[in-house]
This record gives structure tokens, C-alpha cells and sequence, in this order.
């Protein structure tokens, strides 16, 4: 075996210390120290000079993230000290009970207040990690509480575990307990490949951690971007322990641990109380999922002198959301007609309360989607509501699939017009033949056309639309100009003065911009971003009708697909007739001087927008940079030209800030539209 020279045992030793510090900025504090290039040079360096020499490999080498070979089984582990389980409150009141119980027994004064830490309850799997001298050991699941599993091998890929701990006072024996959780976003990469492989799917986060660190194949669990947080110790040898719950987390956190940043310090139970409001207001938005707020109290002394009853700690307690999945029926499923024909199947459900909302109604997607489920009607389903605001047919309950259930055929004829409905190969939505002929594609166009960002018709809502076409007061898009006040007053909840005031915004419609225009007129594949890039490029609405397909697609970001559908829609003379009609009825925009070059200052450059923004909304800022020649792009790259971040921005802004792309705030912004 080749001896290792000093100077090589050093350079290994630094390069290792070095990927680990960026791994931990990376994924511990989500900020990247150095551009992923970089670090991937550091790490073929380290594993080129592992192979070379084979001693050098150490636990808690970087490289040893990628996992390694299949075991045959998980071997048992005995917790040392067992890990409790939490009692759960349900109310506000269970949460005063708590506090009181713990008043009493440790005979506080009426009037002074027990301190406690509040910590988002993460939705995962529960662990224990332990480490000998700061370095990762061994690794295990909860199990019962007394006994788990080893899982030391799955661990070891979770970026945000260390394998060995940084900084001072390490203890010689620690045993750190977390969750490790998947965020959503991961969720739904697992899940698509899934369906993209015709495999079953997850049906939520914390299966799919749970499936994820079940894997004898570590190389699998390194392919899913788990995350790991602290929230408490189970052993401490070795070292001066602090004197506080919060103080041990910061301790973890310097150590080399995720802590969760939502962690606060709440005196007394009406500061838990807010804390928990305010988490629900907060819950939707997190990129992960939390069932509820763990409350400790924070003295660890007085922890001590409470212990534990049964299982659970008397100085903790879960307070608990509403789930996030519940199980309801499916009692019909009816099949809607989109703007462009889409047929969408909804599931129409016993109604039922989950995350947070009484759901009636989920969306099924497809064809494809309703085949994966195996869903027939009658069948209970689990609906799940997280985050984003569709709820979603989770799972089919097969086995409580009850005699009469009945499958879900799938209409050959649109349920509105009876136009066959084509589904063209390789596409997974099949849509109405129908067109404009197609009474909810009709409606459907004549509600996008007034809708806020195309002709902005104030006052003219989805349901007034419905009913002036029911009436048989409008067919089409232009016969909006043709209504009066006396011919829609007397309609159901409209007044004499609400009729004026529609006909009113009806009128001051007319006036918009080629943009607009083209945005409401509902071309498939033309949505706001292309209407502004069509009236940039070619200024006028006659130069897009005359422009052949090869034209079209020298436009940045036009490409075959859409080209076809401008040309396909403005080829129809039902189409032209309506836009005729449109002008004739006096719907009018600037055309735009297509030789003004300074028209466009920012030509060429490419922003991106994240966080929260206050005074203007993100679309207002979207319309703006566009307007001014922009392109506004969903990511960061390194052909971004400038970042806007608001409050709560995260990966975008790391993002940029390690590719040194400049970062504006948005009072920053708006000084800087003020200026071109
Ligand atoms: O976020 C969590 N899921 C979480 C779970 C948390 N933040 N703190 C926790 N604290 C405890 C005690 C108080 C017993 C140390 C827990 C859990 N336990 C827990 N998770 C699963 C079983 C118990």
C-alpha cells in the first residue's frame, strides 16, 4: 500500500474541513458559499485523491454522502434513554390545562409566567443521532420509543446532518433527536417521476420520508432531497450543559445542526397562544409541511423536576392543526369545459374539513390521473389540502370500496355541446372539438376577455357573464359593447346604478393596449407575457395577421406551437369578424413605434422577482419590466441580470448572492422605475 505523505494527508484534511463548511452553508443555512462549479471541483479532487490513497477515506468524508452498498436488513437499536413520545392539545383550553398543570405543580406564583420555546411540529420522521467525539456514529428511527432501527447508512446522505460536528465545548458523547422531513417541493419531484415510471405514488410528505429513509439501498435515499432539524438531546456527556431548551438549540445550531428559524421564546401561555395564530396564518406558505406547535418549557431544570408521566414529558405538549388529510367520499365526478376545451374531470366529494377548509370539490386532472387512482364512484378517498390551494385526490381507501361503486367513463362527446372530444397523442388532456360553438368555451372566452389583466372589465364577474349569456343578452365578446343600461338593469342583484356602472367600465375598456388586446383575445399558448413580446415585435395588430409562421418564430420565445396557434386563430374569419366588430366598436390601442429604441432600456437583460412584495403586486411589477423590455424568468441563473427580493425571499436570493448577482429590495425597485 502506497505510503501517504504528510503534505497529502494535510491537503486531504483541508479540502474535507473546506466541503464540509460549504455543505453546511449550503444546506444547513441556505447560504451558498461558493458557486456549485466550485464545489464540485473541490469534491473530484477529493474523491481523485481517495482512490489514490485508499487509507485516506474517513466517516465523515463529504464523498460518503452518495451512499454506498444495499444492506441485507436494518439492525435494532435499544435507545439508552428512551425517546418520549408528546401529549397533544386539541384547543385553546387544553393548552391552558397544560399550562396550569405545570403552574401548580412547581407552585408558581398567581401572576408570574413559565417561559416556553414554541417550535413548528414538522410533519416527518422522528430520529436519534449520535455522535462520539463530534462524529456521526450511528444513526436510528424512534421505532416504539425503546427500540429502532439503524439507519446509520441513510443518514449519512442527508446533507443537512453533519458527520462531524464544528466549534467549541463539543461533548464526548451526544445524542442529537430531530425530524427529518421532505419539503414539499421535493414531494412533488418524487411523486412525479413516480407517475412518470408508473409507479405508486406518495400521498404526502412524510411517507414519503418515511418510505425514503425505509430504503436497504442508501444510493436511493441519497437521491431525495430529505432535510433534517434538531429539537432536542437525548444524551450530553463530557461537556457543561446550558441551562436552557433554547440555549441547547443554539449550541446544536453552532455544532452544525438545522435549526428550524421559526423557533421562538413565548412568555406565558397567551404568548403561545398568538404564536400558534400566527403559525396557522404561516402554515400555507412554508415550503414544508407542520402539523402543529410543540411547546417546551425552556428552563431545563425545571424540566427535570416535572419529568415524565407514561411516555411523555409533563414539560412538553403538541398543539395540534387541522390535518392536512382527511378521508371523505367520492360521490359523483363531473367533467368541466375550459377556455381552450380542456375537459377536466372533478371529483364532487361528501363535504369534508381539511387543512384548514370545508372541501366539496377536487380536481381529478385526466384520464391518466383517474386511471393511476383506481378511483370508481362511491369509493372513500383521501383528500389532501397543503400549501397550494387545489385540494387533491391523495388515494383510493380500495379496501372500503363498497358493492354499488361504479367506474368513471370518460365522455366521448363534450357534456356541454356534444362536439367530440379528441385527445391528441401524446397529450394527457383530451379537449372539446367545439370551439367558440362550444357554449362553456364561449363563456369561458367571454370571462378571460374581461378578466383583470386583459381588458380589465370592472364589475363584469364570472357569474354576470353566465347570466348575460343564459339571457341571451351577448353571444360574443363584442356584443359587451352593444349592452345598455336599461337592457341589463332588472337582471337578478343588479340596480339601476350598478347597470350604469358596468356599462361604464364596458366603455372605459375600450381604451387598452395592443398587449392587452391580444392577451384577452384567448389564443391558446398567448398568455399576458407573449401579448406584450407579439407588441413589441411587431407594433401593430395588422403586421401580427399578416406575419407567416417563419416570422412569428423569429421572435425570442416564440416557438412552433404557439406560432401555430396565433396563425390558426387569426386565420379564422369567426375570429377576424370579432375582432372587427371590436374596433368597429371603438376597442382602441396605441400602436407602438417600433424605431423607438429607448422605448426599451432594459432589452437584453433578464430579472427575476421572489419574496413578498408590499406596495406593488408581483404582476404589476411583471407588467413593468416587461413593458420596459425585460424578460422576467422563474429562476436564477447565472444570465440573470438582477434579482428583486422581497421579505421571506430564500433559495433565489442565496442563489444569486453566490453568483454575485446584484439584489434590489423593492423600495430600491421602485425608486429605480421612477428613474427610467
Ligand atoms: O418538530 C417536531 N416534529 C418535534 C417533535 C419537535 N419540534 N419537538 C419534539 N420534542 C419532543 C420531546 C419534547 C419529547 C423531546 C418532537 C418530539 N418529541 C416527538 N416527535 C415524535 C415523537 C416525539
Amino acid at each position: 500500500m502506497a505510503q501517504i505523505p504528510e503534505q497529502v494527508r494535510n491537503q486531504y484534511e483541508q479540502l474535507k474541513d473546506e466541503l464540509n463548511r460549504h455543505n453546511h452553508s449550503y444546506y444547513v443555512l441556505d447560504e451558498p458559499s461558493i458557486p456549485d462549479s466550485e464545489y464540485d471541483r473541490g469534491m473530484r479532487r477529493l474523491q481523485d485523491l481517495e482512490q489514490q490513497y485508499p487509507q485516506l477515506l474517513s466517516p465523515d468524508s463529504p464523498s460518503q454522502r452518495v451512499g454506498g452498498a444495499p444492506l441485507p436488513t436494518f439492525s435494532q437499536v435499544a435507545h439508552d434513554v428512551p425517546m418520549l413520545s408528546l401529549d397533544n392539545a386539541f384547543n385553546k383550553e387544553e393548552l391552558q390545562d397544560f399550562d396550569r398543570r405545570i403552574s401548580e405543580r412547581l407552585n408558581i406564583k398567581d401572576g408570574e409566567q413559565i417561559e416556553y420555546v414554541c417550535e413548528p411540529k414538522l410533519d416527518g420522521v422522528a430520529v436519534s443521532l449520535l455522535y462520539h467525539d463530534g462524529l456521526l456514529v450511528r444513526g436510528a428511527t424512534r421505532g416504539d420509543g425503546k427500540v429502532g432501527e439503524d439507519i446509520t447508512a441513510n443518514v449519512r446522505t442527508i446533507r443537512s446532518i453533519p458527520l462531524k460536528l464544528s466549534g467549541d465545548g463539543i461533548p464526548e458523547l451526544l445524542e442529537v433527536r430531530g425530524e427529518i422531513y421532505l419539503p414539499r417541493a421535493g414531494f412533488e419531484k418524487i411523486n412525479a417521476a413516480a407517475i412518470a415510471q408508473g409507479d405508486k405514488t406518495f400521498v404526502n410528505p412524510r411517507n414519503a420520508a418515511a418510505g425514503s429513509l425505509r430504503q436497504l439501498d442508501s444510493k436511493i435515499t441519497a437521491s431525495r432531497p430529505l432535510e433534517m432539524c434538531a429539537y432536542s438531546v437525548g444524551q450530553f456527556k463530557g461537556a457543561v450543559t446550558p441551562d436552557t431548551h433554547l440555549h441547547m438549540l443554539g449550541l446544536l445550531g453552532d455544532w452544525g445542526f438545522k435549526i428550524n428559524r421559526y423557533v421562538e421564546l413565548a412568555g406565558g401561555v397567551s404568548a403561545c397562544e398568538s404564536y400558534y395564530e400566527q403559525m396557522q396564518e404561516r402554515r400555507d406558505q412554508l415550503p414544508y409541511d407542520i402539523d402543529g406547535i410543540v411547546y417546551k418549557v425552556n428552563d431545563l431544570r425545571l424540566q427535570q423536576r416535572l419529568g415524565f408521566v407514561a411516555k411523555a414529558p409533563r414539560w412538553a405538549i403538541a398543539r395540534k392543526f387541522p390535518a392536512q388529510e382527511e378521508m371523505t367520499q367520492l360521490l359523483d365526478v363531473e367533467f368541466q369545459v375550459g377556455r381552450t376545451g380542456a375537459i377536466t374531470p372533478v371529483a364532487r366529494l361528501a363535504p369534508v374539513f381539511v387543512g384548514g377548509v370545508t372541501v366539496s370539490n377536487a380536481t381529478l386532472h385526466n384520464g391518466d390521473e383517474i386511471a393511476r387512482l383506481g378511483i370508481c364512484i362511491g369509493d372513500t378517498v383521501i383528500i389532501r389540502r397543503a400549501g397550494d390551494v387545489i385540494p387533491q385526490v391523495a388515494a383510493v381507501v380500495k379496501d372500503k370500496r363498497p358493492a354499488e361503486a361504479r367506474p368513471i367513463v370518460f365522455p366521448e362527446a363534450c357534456p356541454v355541446c356534444q362536439s367530440p372530444v379528441r385527445r391528441l397523442e401524446g397529450e394527457a388532456v383530451a379537449r372539446c372539438s367545439g370551439g367558440l360553438f362550444c357554449g362553456a368555451q364561449n363563456k369561458e372566452a367571454i370571462k378571460h376577455f374581461a378578466s383583470r389583466k386583459a381588458m380589465d372589465i370592472d364589475g363584469l364577474g364570472d357569474k354576470l357573464v353566465e347570466l348575460l349569456v343564459d339571457k341571451g343578452l351577448i353571444y360574443s365578446v363584442a356584443d359587451l359593447y352593444e349592452l345598455s343600461a336599461e337592457k341589463i338593469a332588472g337582471l337578478e342583484r343588479m340596480g339601476e346604478k350598478s347597470a350604469q356602472n358596468l356599462i361604464d367600465s364596458i366603455a372605459a375598456s375600450k381604451q387598452t393596449s395592443l398587449a392587452k388586446f391580444l392577451f384577452a383575445l384567448g389564443i391558446r399558448e398567448v398568455g399576458e407575457a407573449t401579448g406584450q413580446t407579439l407588441a413589441r415585435n411587431f407594433g401593430s395588430l395588422e403586421a401580427i395577421i399578416d406575419a407567416d409562421l417563419e416570422t412569428l418564430q423569429e421572435v425570442d420565445d416564440i416557438g412552433p406551437v404557439v406560432a401555430y396557434h396565433i396563425r390558426d386563430f387569426l386565420r379564422n374569419p369567426d375570429n377576424l369578424a370579432i375582432v372587427h366588430a371590436l374596433r368597429e366598436a371603438g376597442v382602441t390601442w396605441d400602436d407602438i413605434d417600433l424605431s423607438a429604441e429607448n422605448s426599451q432600456p432594459l432589452k437584453g437583460q433578464t430579472w427575476v422577482l421572489t419574496g413578498a412584495m408590499d406596495v406593488m403586486s408581483r404582476a404589476e411589477a411583471k407588467d413593468k419590466l416587461q413593458a420596459l423590455g425585460a424578460k422576467v424568468a422563474g429562476s436564477v441563473s447565472a444570465k440573470t441580470t438582477q434579482l428583486v427580493a422581497g421579505p421571506g425571499a430564500g433559495s433565489k436570493l442565496t442563489k444569486a448572492q453566490s453568483l454575485d448577482i446584484p439584489v434590489m429590495n423593492e423600495e430600491q425597485f421602485i425608486a429605480f422605475l421612477q428613474g427610467v
